[in-house]
């Protein structure tokens, strides 16, 4: 989203996870995605790329930040978040009990969408486009769950980011890049126009 946001050109290559290209490896052995090579140098971090991207370009105007909301969503959510999904795989708590630690970073949120639309104001920002789709994901575990709850402004919240364009722009599907062929050009160009 956030380089949909910067209108940087870049050549995009759909990787599955469980079949990953050597040369992916290669230049990242951590092995995760996304993965952003530049001329000089790759990054690694999904923030670091969304860094690197509207540090350059942002005409959304969507800032850049290392808001304490978005260290608090990548560390104790996350974790959390993680264990909610996959509670199976972590027989020590409940499903249940795994969701409610991971309410009270919901509450922050909460508490900031009653003072404004947004995570961080009026107007959608870098904070909004980090930690969307971790909210995102918990919503999923159990949508009908998360809409029932008293986290109102969230879920008014979650259905504006989902309903956005930036985010409807990237959900295309593409099949997996083949290695020693080009990838897809993003942003695709728009051929509906004569
Ligand atoms: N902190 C990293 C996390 C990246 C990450 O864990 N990505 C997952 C997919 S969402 C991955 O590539 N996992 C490796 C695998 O499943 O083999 C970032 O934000 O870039």
């Amino acid at each position: 989203m956030a380089i949909a946001a910067s209108e940087l050109p870049v050549e995009l290559r759909e990787v599955v996870l469980k079949n990953k290209p050597d040369s992916m490896l290669q230049i990242s052995p951590k092995a995760t995605v996304p993965v952003l090579q530049l001329a000089d140098s790759v990054l690694e971090e999904s923030l670091d790329i969304m860094q690197w991207a509207l540090a350059q370009s942002d005409p959304l105007q969507l800032g850049l930040s290392d808001d304490e909301l978005i260290t608090i969503n990548d560390n104790e959510f996350k974790h959390w978040l993680d264990r909610y999904k996959y509670a199976d795989r972590y027989p020590e708590m409940t499903a249940e009990e795994y969701r409610s630690r991971a309410c009270e970073f919901l509450m922050s949120l909460e508490q900031q969408l009653e003072q404004h639309t947004f995570l961080t104001g009026e107007k959608m920002s870098f904070t909004d486009l980090a930690i969307f789709p971790f909210i995102r994901q918990f919503a999923y575990v159990d949508i009908q769950w998360f809409n029932n709850s008293k986290y109102h402004k969230l879920v008014q919240w979650l259905n504006l980011m989902l309903e956005h364009e930036l985010f409807t722009s990237v959900m295309s599907k593409y099949d997996a890049w083949q290695e020693d062929t080009v990838g897809v050009q993003f942003p695709e160009m728009d051929n509906t126009s004569e």
